[in-house]
Order: structure tokens, then sequence, then C-alpha cells
């Protein structure tokens, strides 16, 4: 049978961009049609999305996708960040600028939900790990606002964009459990919790599962893009992370998975949520994923240190950096380390010296060196990396043989091999494009490949690029390090 195009929208908090995947039987091939920043932007009244910039990089990207795949695109797909919002109000408008979760504007926050709903009954009902900006969170902090009263309905980031594109609404389920408003065990909306928190469930557009059809381009999208018509949309895994996952190219049994870009999400794929209290002190997420699974992981900073960094001097080419931060002396195991999985470093702003100022608060000597600060954020990323693994396994009560890290920061091999040698395990990095190669795929489930999960990771094992890590140095200098974190 034939070879077909599917489009992939993927959203990330730093670039978006419109992949082309070329799926026949057996082959599976994904290249570029258009990348574009994504720039949030600072205005008196916060820190907002520039949505309009991004759909108008959708439209230029599909147009250019259209052009890669000689005019036939079988579908489209669109996943982004999780947790943000679109509100629209009685006429289907959307009411101002979508808000960027590192806004300050939930700070104090979560502490008037949890007056209502004890934390640990949410964590029992929902099994999402606590961040600030969970959409629980930021709907509490809108309550009151001019802007809440008018809106009649709220589309996350992907479904607003699918939305602008097909005229159809709808929420999609694996970002829908990052609302912190859907129960791991049923898939189904958590509505004591959302009525105990004061939200009517009545705003959110119905839930829609990955790979289900989601409408058709309108006439004037396909016009303003050069498309023949009629070109479906299909519900893909709209949580980037769980498209991500679904494409990680395992073909072991016991992996364990770090999708890394802005964000470090570290571990494992389950079948069935852990919502213990053990598990909800150790702050991991049950977040839902592809095929009734559950991505049970923790969020760490991720290479956010890294870019902030290198805003804060100017962005300089990271390259030549990352040569000399591979020579930075540490020793056996890692130098001075900052721990990378709380939200001390989730607002923008000052990065290296925020970085110095955990290191000299912790009794560490600070990075001096603009490769010396590389190699702290590197360290530190490994040794979260570490952390997480660890104790994924042990709250699952899991085995794990092989580490797979998948997104762009499988670019920064040393990164990769930092965090072979903190956990102690094989890596295998790669694709960095992991996120739409999984959108490629659900759509291209939905269009008849007939592949299960196994069958989806073979598909990937065999036909993309993946580079191999083994541990080196000192395990026992990693184990020391993490300890002195947890203490
Ligand atoms: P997101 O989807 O969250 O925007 P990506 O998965 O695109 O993030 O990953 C972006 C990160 O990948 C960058 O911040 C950078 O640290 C890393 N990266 C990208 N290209 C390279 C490269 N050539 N060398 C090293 N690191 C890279
Ligand atoms: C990664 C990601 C992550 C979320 C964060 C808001 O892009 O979707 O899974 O926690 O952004």
């Amino acid at each position: 049978s034939r070879t077909r195009a599917f489009a992939a929208v993927d959203l990330g908090a730093s670039s978006g961009r419109v992949m082309v995947g070329r799926v026949g039987p057996g082959t599976l091939e994904l290249s570029e049609a258009h990348r574009f920043a994504n720039r949030p932007v600072a205005l008196p009244e916060g820190l907002r999305w520039d949505v309009l910039g991004l759909y108008a990089g959708v439209l230029d990207g599909l147009r250019a996708a259209g052009g890669a795949a000689g005019g036939r695109l079988a579908s489209v797909g669109i996943d982004s960040w999780a947790v943000d919002y679109g509100l629209l109000d009685a006429d289907g408008a959307l009411l101002g600028n979508p808000v960027h979760y590192r806004d300050a504007r939930t700070e104090g926050v979560a502490e008037r939900v949890w007056a209502r709903v004890p934390a640990t009954e949410l964590y029992a009902a929902t099994g999402i790990q606590y961040v600030p900006f969970n959409t629980l969170y930021q709907l509490e902090a809108e309550r009151g606002t001019a802007r809440f009263a008018a809106s009649r309905q709220l589309l996350l980031i992907p479904d607003l964009l699918a939305y602008w594109l097909t005229g159809e609404r709808g929420t999609e389920l694996t970002n829908a459990s990052t609302t912190q408003l859907i129960d791991p065990r049923t898939r189904e909306w958590a509505h004591s919790v959302a009525g105990r928190a004061g939200i009517d469930l009545g705003l959110f557009a119905p839930l829609r599962q990955p790979g289900d059809p989601a409408g058709k381009l309108l006439p004037d999208v396909l016009a303003r893009t050069g498309l023949p018509g009629p070109v479906p949309m299909t519900a893909v895994a709209s949580h980037d992370t769980a498209s991500a996952v679904a494409a990680v190219p395992a073909t072991e049994r016991n992996f364990a998975y770090i999708c890394t870009g802005t964000w470090s999400l570290a571990g494992l794929e389950l079948e069935a949520p852990v919502l213990t209290e053990e598990s909800r002190r150790a702050n991991f997420t049950n977040e839902l994923g592809v095929d009734g699974t559950v991505r049970y992981l923790r969020n760490i900073m991720g290479l956010w240190l890294l870019q902030e960094s290198l805003r804060a001097w100017g962005n300089p080419e990271l390259e030549p950096l990352l040569r000399e931060a591979a020579t930075v002396r540490t020793g056996s195991g890692p130098g001075p380390v900052v721990d990378a999985s709380g939200p001390a470093f989730l607002a923008p702003g000052r990065m290296p010296e925020r970085i110095a100022e955990a290191c000299r608060a912790a009794g560490l000597p600070a990075p001096r060196t603009r490769a010396e600060t590389v190699r702290c954020v590197l360290d530190s990323l490994a040794l979260a990396h570490r952390r997480a693994i660890g104790e994924a396994r042990r709250l699952a009560g899991r085995e794990v043989d092989v580490v797979h890290m998948v997104g762009g920061g499988v670019r920064n091999a040393l990164l990769c091999q930092l965090t072979a040698d903190a956990c102690g395990l094989p890596v295998v990095a790669g694709p960095a494009e992991a996120a739409a190669l999984g959108n490629v795929l659900v759509q291209a489930r939905a269009a008849g490949l007939r592949a299960d999960r196994r069958r989806m990771r073979e598909l990937l094992a065999g036909t993309q690029p993946l580079a191999s890590y083994e541990p080196s140095g000192d395990g026992r200098a990693w184990a020391r390090a993490a300890a002195r974190i947890s203490a």
C-alpha cells in the first residue's frame, strides 16, 4: 500500500514547528516544514503568550507542509505545552491573550483551593502533582476578573488553535489531565473535585480521545494555506509530553524516559495511576497517555535553566559553551549542583545569579565563568534525572534497565552522558522531535495504520537515528550528591 503524509504541529515553550511525517508499510520519515520562535511577551498586566503570532506560524507551516507533501495532506494534528488556555466570550471570540504559566498570578493561590479541597484529597482524586500553574489554580487566580466574568468557554492551547482551524471545539484528554480536574482511574472529569473547588465544568468543551476525528480545515484556512481540501484534523495526544512519550523508541520492557526540552519530564509509562500519599509527597504526577496509559513522572526545570542563562548573556552561541563546559573539572562525579526539581527557578530573569546564589546558600562554591554555570546546570539536571527515575521505580515498584531520552535536549551530548553517569544506566538518546513523531503516529493509526504501542515503538527504533551512552565515572559520587539534596 501507499505512503501518506501527515502534518504535525508541535508548539513547545521555546519554538513551534510544523513537521511532515510520511508513513508507509514499515517506513516512517519526518521532515521539518517550518519552525518559528515562541516568544512570550511581558506586558504591564503580566506575562502572556503571543497566541496570534503562533497561529500565523501554524498557517505558514501548513502552507509549507502542503508544498513538501506535494499538496496532499492526509490529516493535521496539533500538540503543545500543557495547562494553559484561552477563554472565549459568548460570541466565540478570544478574550485577551492567554496567560503564560510562568506568570506570577498563581503565587499563593493553591492554598486558597486547598482550604476547600485539602491537597491530600486533591491528589487522591486526580493524581496530579503540585505545580503552582495547574489549570485548577490558574482558574482560581482568574476568579473575580472582568475577563473571567465574560467567559463562556475555555479551550486548552492546542484545542484553541484547532478551533480556529476547523470551527469545532473539544477538549483532548491527555492535555485535559493536566488541568487537575480529571480522575485518572475513570479518565473522565472529576466532578466532585471541580464542584468543591468551585469550578464550573460547563466551561470545558466535550472530551476527545487521541485518534478521534476533530473536524476539517475551514475553507478560509484552505485558501490561506493553498491546501486542496478536504483536509481532516485528528485529535492527537495534544499534550506535547504525551505525544513524546508515545514516540519513545523503547524495545526493552523495563524502560524509563526523560523528555528533555524547556522542561525535563522524567518517569515511567504505567497501566494504572499511583495515588499513594508517599507518591504525593514525592510530587509525582499521573498524567494520561495514549492507549489507556498513565505518564508517571516528575517535572524538572530542564533546559529552561540554560535558555535563561543564555538570554542573560545576550544569547551567545551554544556549541562552544558546551564544549568548554565538558572540560570543566568536577572530579569523578558532579560539581556544585542546585535543586532542579523545586519551583525556585520557575520565574524568568537573572538566571546565572540565582544559580550562583543557590550554590552559595547550599554551602557550595558558586560557578565563576559561563562554562562553569553551564556545567552546574547540566550536572544539576543529570542529578535530578537520577533522583526522579530512582524514586519513580521505587514508588511504582518497577525495574528500570535503560533510560530513553527524547526531545531537543538529546542534541546536547554532554547532558546525555552526564545523565547516563548519574543514573548508572545506559541511555538511548533520540529522537529529538519525539512529540511530532507521536503526533504523526496517532494520526496514521486513525487513518488505518495497524500498530499497537509496541509496534509503534519498533517502527521508531527501526527508522529513527538513535545514539547510545554507557555510564562512566563514579556512581558513588552521584549518590552522595543526591543524598545531599534530599537532606
Ligand atoms: P521545547 O519543545 O520545550 O520548546 P525542545 O524540545 O525544542 O524544547 O528543546 C529545546 C532545547 O534543546 C534548547 O533549549 C536547547 O537547550 C536544546 N538544543 C537544541 N538544539 C541544540 C543543539 N544543537 N545542541 C545542544 N542543545 C540543543
Ligand atoms: C512540556 C510541558 C510539560 C508541562 C509544561 C507546562 O512542554 O508540556 O509537560 O508540565 O510544559
